[in-house]
């Protein structure tokens, strides 16, 4: 089973800023946390980060031949972004969508999700283990969906 996993804008900057509401860990920090959850669960991943909106959708468009499933944590593209929600539903192929902060406790325009309605499922809330949570929860939709 391959998996991508996707971050949208600033998640590079993770770890260097603004700690009190993303905390102190890094993105290749929890991008190691995922690779022994993978190495434990025998799931092939695949990371990609971008801070622009095009690339990040050439790379959902990529997981249509390369990928099972998709992790994404599109930043402030979940917000607003009506491209990355059309070439999510587009891949059809199972989608949890992750956040490190519980986007519903913070400002009003962050409680909305535009991408969240064509994916299967979210977790926030959670910090770098929302990543893993996600990844558990989609694990078991492309199982499921191979019965
Ligand atoms: O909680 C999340 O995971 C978010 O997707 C993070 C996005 C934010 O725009 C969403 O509303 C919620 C922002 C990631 C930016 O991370 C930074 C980290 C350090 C310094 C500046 C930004």
């Amino acid at each position: 089973m391959k998996i991508f996993v996707i971050n949208g804008p600033n998640l590079n900057l993770l770890g260097t800023r603004e700690p009190e509401i993303y905390g102190v860990i890094t993105l290749e920090r929890i991008n190691e946390m995922i690779r022994a959850w993978a190495a434990e669960e025998s799931v092939d991943v695949e990371f990609f980060q971008s801070n622009h909106e095009g690339e990040i959708i050439d790379k959902i468009h990529d997981a249509v031949e390369h990928a099972d499933g998709i992790v994404i944590n599109p930043g402030a593209l979940t917000h607003y972004s009506y491209a990355v929600r059309d070439a999510l539903a587009a891949v059809r192929k199972p989608i949890v969508e992750a956040h490190l902060s519980n986007i519903h406790a913070r400002e009003s325009f962050r409680t909305t999700s535009v991408t969240a309605a064509v994916a299967d499922g979210i977790v926030s809330g959670f910090g770098a283990f929302s990543y893993i949570l996600a990844l558990c929860a989609l694990k078991e939709r492309v199982e499921s969906e191979k019965d």
